[in-house]
């Protein structure tokens, strides 16, 4: 069956499979488990919400170890693959290359970059966004590819063409430099609430490698009309973190009004939630064959 495949493999045949698959977005240990129990087949390990969820902006204000730790949290928490956003690869080739021989080493199935300069902007922030050079970003690809050592590790390429506002004949341009480079994907971003340009770049595109969308700025978009354009993986990019801060936000708001739990036991998962998604049972299994006089 599936499990018996590699976190590599598995991403990649998400990546590379019929139809449109979908992965969700984690930040840590537990909101990896709780993709893994909602029933996904993959965890998109986002930066911005890493970053948000650990008070910092995605600045590339957490250094590259920084993120590889919340990865191996959220690795060992999951058995699904991981494809992580790797900004721009935290420097050149050679920063990117070892990015990769680590991932690889913790089971992290994938590694996204995108064609900016470090220290990179979110995309929906700022017009400044300063895209690299195609002939630089590919090299970064090749010797991603040159280092990775299972051969089912995934690069997804990220092209900001659209972003940066420099349009689609530029996008496609990147595309093809990048897809000639070795890129496993690409992901086309875009900031718009209309997803004509993405539609519009789909379809020139032609699927001549796989193509991953980010709907998060076009969210009323129907999904049929992404399995129309032959998206291949779709990313909901930052919904756990922003769940959360609304949950947060409302929990603390009713305890700081009416200073008793009483209304706030029914909102919140219940206590033994937390011992269920932490395996507590395995542990106590476990003291009865370890433990002295277990
Ligand atoms: C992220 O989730 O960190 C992403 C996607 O890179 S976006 O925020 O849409 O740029
Ligand atoms: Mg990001």
């Amino acid at each position: 069956s599936n499990d018996q495949l590699s976190k590599f493999t598995r991403l990649r045949r998400l990546l590379t499979g019929e139809g449109t698959n979908f992965i969700m977005e984690a930040h840590n240990g537990l909101s990896a488990k709780i993709v893994e129990e909602a029933g996904f087949d993959g965890i998109w390990a986002s930066g911005l919400s890493i970053s948000a969820a650990l008070g910092v902006r995605d600045n590339n204000e957490l250094s590259w170890t920084q993120v590889l730790d919340v990865l191996e949290f959220m690795s060992d928490a999951s058995s699904l693959p991981i494809l992580v956003d790797g900004d721009t690869g935290y420097g050149n080739f050679n920063n990117f290359r070892r990015l990769v021989k680590k991932l690889c080493q913790r089971q992290i199935a994938g590694v996204c970059i995108e064609d900016k300069v470090f220290p990179k902007t979110n995309s929906f922030l700022a017009d400044n966004q300063q895209l690299a050079e195609i002939d630089e970003f590919c090299g970064k690809i090749k010797a991603g590819k040159d280092t990775q050592p299972d051969d089912d590790f995934s690069i997804v390429a990220r092209i900001e063409a659209l972003i940066a506002g420099r349009g689609i004949d530029e996008a496609l341009r990147r595309a093809e430099a990048y897809a000639e480079a070795g890129a496993d994907a690409i992901v086309i971003h875009s900031k718009k609430s209309d997803p004509d340009e993405i539609l519009t770049f789909c379809r020139s595109w032609d699927h001549r490698i796989p193509v991953v969308l980010i709907p998060t700025k076009y969210y009323r978009t129907p999904t049929q009309t992404m399995k129309d354009a032959r998206a291949s993986l779709i990313i909901w990019a930052n919904h756990n973190l922003r769940a959360s801060i609304q949950a947060m936000r409302d929990t603390c708001a009713t305890l700081m009004r009416d200073e008793t739990l009483v209304d706030v036991e029914a909102a919140v998962a219940p206590l033994n939630d937390v011992f269920t998604l932490a395996d507590a049972s395995e542990l106590e299994e476990a003291e009865k064959v370890y433990l002295a006089g277990g």
